[in-house]
């Protein structure tokens, strides 16, 4: 039996990485979904013939929906002021990390083109949100503050397509994969990197690059719960009137009062409430195609 970790999945085969060799594993047919290895899984192998067959898949730590990895320690969430950041995207990020117990980077690349304010805003956004917050420039292989934040562990690296993170990844680990212009047309990312792959720096440090996208989707969260996300807002809850306050609508709320008085930043509150409707909005239509379903 051999122990290894999943680092890249392909459609029929996935490579694992078993301490000085990386081999590779067909995926049978019959493997269930639900026993498809994962981009950060630890493994047993047993060996069939002259190849080896998927044993079993030890149980995860954590698991992320997008990107789709497991057992990561931190995300890196790259941001650049080109392609434009989608500060929502960023919030969902940061929501699905917080759900499954990983801790978050904002990485702002690109500080040889940004705009005044634009790293300064990046952080009164987040400041006590993310665990950390780094601004780095790939094209000037100015990275050290990120490498310091990579030592130990898992970190996968998440974001829109064309923020540069695998042009970083390169800086930081002298690499040449494959990077991708923005689209001149509608000056957004070209998907370059197709697929999460896990990058061995030392024994026990991997970082993982892995496919932009443009938009991520909504997870199963209850509207009324979207708040215990923002741990900026749990911190002051005990100072709202009701208990179980969302901090949308109701009477003396701190929360809200916080983000009057500028201690709250007003752009991720706005974007808050944005969420909060379209989880009503999707809990509703789910409701009412449950109820002509069961009619
Ligand atoms: N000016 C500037 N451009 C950068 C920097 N880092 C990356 N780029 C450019 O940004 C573009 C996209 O870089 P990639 O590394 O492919 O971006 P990505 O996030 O991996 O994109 P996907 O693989 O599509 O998700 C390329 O043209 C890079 O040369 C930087 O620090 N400054
Ligand atoms: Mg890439
Ligand atoms: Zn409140």
């Amino acid at each position: 039996m051999l122990k290894g970790r999943v680092v890249k999945v392909l459609s029929d085969r996935f490579m694992v990485d078993v301490g000085n060799e990386s081999v590779q594993v067909k995926s049978r047919k019959k493997l269930k979904r639900e026993t498809l290895p994962l981009p950060g899984d630890f493994v047993l192998l047993e060996q069939a013939g002259d190849e080896y067959v998927l044993y079993k898949i030890e149980e995860r730590k954590n698991r992320l929906i997008r990107p789709a990895v497991s057992n990561a320690d931190k995300v890196i969430i790259t941001v650049a002021p080109l392609p434009e950041t989608d500060f929502l995207t960023v919030d969902k990020l940061i929501i699905g990390a917080h759900k499954a117990g990983v801790s978050t980077v904002i990485c702002v690349n690109k500080t040889d083109i940004t705009p005044q304010g634009f790293t300064e805003s990046v952080e009164a956004q987040y400041a006590g949100v993310a665990d950390a917050i780094v601004a780095v420039c790939a094209e000037r292989k100015e990275t050290a503050a990120l490498e310091k934040l990579l030592t130990g562990g898992f970190s996968c690296f998440a974001g829109q397509s064309a923020v540069g993170k695998t042009s970083l990844i390169n800086a930081v680990c002298g690499l040449d994969r494959e990077v991708g212009d923005l689209s001149e047309k509608t000056l957004k990312g070209k998907n370059t990197t197709t697929s999460a792959e896990l990058i061995k720096i030392s024994d026990g440090t991997y970082i993982a690059d892995t496919p932009g996208f443009a938009a991520l989707d909504l997870f199963d969260i209850k509207p009324e719960e979207l708040s215990l996300y923002y741990d900026e807002y749990v911190a002051l809850s005990s100072g709202c009137k009701y208990h179980m306050c969302t901090h949308v609508s109701e009477p003396n709320c701190a929360v809200r009062a916080a983000v009057e008085s500028g201690r709250l930043n007003g752009l991720r509150y706005e974007r808050y409430l944005m969420l909060c409707e379209e989880l009503k909005k999707r809990n509703l239509h789910r409701k009412s195609w449950r109820k002509a379903y069961d009619d």
